[in-house]
């Protein structure tokens, strides 16, 4: 049995590795959401893209790791992006990946980079030249593309030929991007298409971005697999091939639930995140994004951003406890049960005193939930924020 317990040394490059580490908020995660079912409102949500920004920078403001807000255009349309930027500035933050939308669009019921109509496929590439635009006013390097694209029914359409209308859509959407930029391509198994998806998984995505060139790289959504997948082989396999460009993470209980990260399977974060530390991917120039991708829909939204951004660093302070020389002993003499004692020792510590030290030692309350309700800013928005429309999907 290991302690877990770590020499004071390692617990200052534990500490360093922590307060090194930065998440980017999804700026839908402050509008309403909800399911096909209903969206519920509630009081105090943003009604524009500065208010999604100010609630974003809360969230900031009590963890001190979520520098960056990521933009979803057209969801985000603002008259005046350098505006927007220095209005995210003032708060704090910054703006991170602008996200693509390829699913809100009559147009788009056959698909869009993958249409059968050239007309169609044009629009959509014509598209992300906005977003580049707003990358440029905003200071933005990450486009990040998630295909809807698919059909329901066998014969639909030619699935070969989706394929090659696809690379040549996304190799045009490439040539937009000014040198230092670069593109994420997001896969989900399924939905909205039910039967054949054009970016069902990570080896299609990997495909493309392989033939595009070296600045395209793999999204990892952890909603987006079918139970039971493993997905920290996964992240092995993209970090070998250098091809891991960012996570979306959420969690899942069935299909894409957006629920908060770690909420489901705070297991499966620990392993994923093992495994970044493992090939030192955390190292913030590593040029992986950990990006939450998440809608609230009946919790608060700020705690419920907060709730994910703690339960990752919780899951990535766990990660880098495990002790590796141990590990590897066990691993090299073929000591199965020593080698499993060794990771889950890592994964039963309570982390939360260290993170409580790591605030501190960052000049934050240690318990940034409860600074956050304590501040009334909650109470605040709830008063102020009275007419307009509340932000949602579309606004
Ligand atoms: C998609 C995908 C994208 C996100 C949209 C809102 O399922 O996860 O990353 O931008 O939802
Ligand atoms: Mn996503």
């Amino acid at each position: 049995m290991t302690t877990g317990q770590t020499p004071s040394t390692s617990r200052e490059s534990v500490l360093a590795a922590l307060r090194a580490q930065t998440i980017e908020l999804p700026s839908w995660a402050f509008g309403n959401s909800g399911t096909r079912f209903k969206v519920f409102g509630s009081p105090g949500t943003p009604r524009d893209p500065f208010e999604k920004i100010s609630d974003a920078a809360q969230v900031h403001r009590y963890t001190g790791v979520a520098p960056r807000v990521s933009l979803h255009i057209p969801w985000d349309l603002v008259d005046d992006y350098g505006k927007l930027a220095a209005h995210a500035a003032d708060d704090g933050v910054s703006i991170g990946t602008i996200n693509s939308n390829l699913f809100q669009d009559d147009d788009y019921k056959l698909g869009s980079l993958t249409h059968p109509d050239a007309k169609v496929r044009a629009k959509a590439v014509a598209h992300h030249a906005e977003c580049v635009d707003v990358m440029r006013a905003t200071g933005s390097k990450e486009l990040k593309v998630w295909l809807p694209d698919g059909t329901n029914y066998p014969g639909q359409d030619d699935l070969r030929e989706r394929q090659e209308r696809l690379a040549d859509s996304l190799q045009q959407v490439y040539a937009l991007l000014e040198p230092d930029q670069h593109l994420v391509l997001e896969y989900k198994f399924f939905e909205p298409a039910f039967y054949s998806t054009d970016v069902p998984d990570w080896g299609t995505s990997l495909l493309h971005c392989l033939a595009l060139g070296e600045r395209a790289k793999v999204v990892l959504d952890t909603g987006h697999h079918a139970p039971g997948t493993n997905i920290e082989f996964i992240v092995v396999q993209l970090l070998r091939a250098g091809r891991l460009g960012a996570f979306d993470f959420n969690s899942r209980f069935y299909a894409d639930d957006d629920l908060m990260a770690g909420a489901a399977d705070p297991f499966q974060l620990f392993r994923i995140m093992y495994e970044i530390v493992r090939s030192d991917a955390l190292r913030p120039d590593s040029g992986v994004n950990f990006m939450l991708d998440q809608c609230h829909n009946i919790e608060a939204k700020i705690p419920g951003q907060i709730r994910s951004v703690t339960n990752v660093q919780q899951a990535t302070a766990k990660a880098l406890l495990v002790d590796r020389e141990a590990l590897r002993e066990a691993q090299q003499a073929g000591d199965v049960l020593a080698a499993n004692d060794v990771f889950m020792d890592a994964f039963s510590t309570d982390v939360r005193p260290l993170l409580a030290q790591l605030r501190e030692s960052m000049g934050l309350a240690p318990d940034p939930m409860a600074a956050y309700l304590a501040s009334g800013y909650a109470e605040r928005i709830a008063a102020e924020r009275i007419g307009g429309r509340q932000a949602g999907w579309g606004a």
